[in-house]
């Protein structure tokens, strides 16, 4: 409980045993519910994540966005917190980003990753990737969106009911911020956090995924 919330944070993983290990070390106490959602991983993920004490959800099918959803089906708390398994996003800021939160009276508040402060935790390929797929969002939906790649957020998990989810993949990410930014009941708001080098194999194929998920905006725009 923080400030009379529940919070649950949630964990996408894909063979992550050693950024998990230190994601789950770092989180605080006040924390109620913690699920990682192992997308049959062939490492430890599993067994590391249920030691620390989470509760474990497998879903067989792959997928970032596939996972998020079977992450969020349960959940029971009244804010959702959501990162990477990978270690690079402030496990340990989570009170910052809640305050924030709670200060900025929002539903949905995105953390962003720029400016990158640590050289190291992005390459020049990615950051040009990021920028060009969040001036397309900003572009497209009218809202400037400074990280529409980021993978950490923090929301009212009452929202869900008034969202419409459909990527199961990296695009999961862009998507739940347009159905925020659409929605006019649902106030958002960003915030810049520390992002740091990840540990273990990334998982991103940055060619093929930016270019999914820069049509699946249009897509998301035009059609749907
Ligand atoms: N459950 C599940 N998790 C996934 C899948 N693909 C990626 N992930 C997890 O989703 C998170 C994001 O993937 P990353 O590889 O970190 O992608 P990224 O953050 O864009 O790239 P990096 O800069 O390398 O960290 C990580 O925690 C992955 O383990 C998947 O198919 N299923
Ligand atoms: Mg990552």
């Amino acid at each position: 409980m923080y400030k009379g919330q529940s919070i649950a944070v949630i964990i996408p993983c894909l063979n992550e045993e050693q950024g998990v290990e230190k994601v789950l070390r770092s989180l605080p106490e006040f924390v109620d519910e913690i699920i990682v959602v192992d997308n049959a991983s062939t490492d430890r993920t599993s067994d590391v994540a249920a030691s620390l004490g989470a509760k474990v959800i497998r879903e067989d099918v792959r997928g970032y966005g596939r996972s998020y959803k079977r992450g969020f089906a349960g959940a029971t708390a009244d804010l959702i917190i959501t990162l990477d398994g990978d270690h690079s996003y402030p496990a340990d800021a989570l009170s910052y980003l809640i305050e924030a939160f709670l200060h900025l009276d929002v539903d949905f508040l995105n953390a962003s990753r720029f400016p990158v402060r640590d050289r190291r935790a992005m390459s020049f390929k990615n950051k040009f990737g990021n920028l060009v797929l969040s001036i397309a969002f900003s572009a497209l939906f009218f809202r400037w969106v400074r990280d529409s790649q980021s993978g950490m957020w923090v929301f009212r998990r009452a929202i869900l009911e008034d969202m419409k989810l459909e990527s199961d993949g990296m695009a999961f990410s862009e998507e739940i911020k347009i159905e925020a930014v659409r929605n006019r009941k649902i106030r958002f708001g960003e915030i810049s956090i520390q992002y740091s080098s990840r540990l273990g194999e990334t998982k991103l194929n940055a060619w093929r995924d930016g270019f999914r998920n820069l049509s699946f905006l249009a897509k998301k725009r035009f059609f749907r």
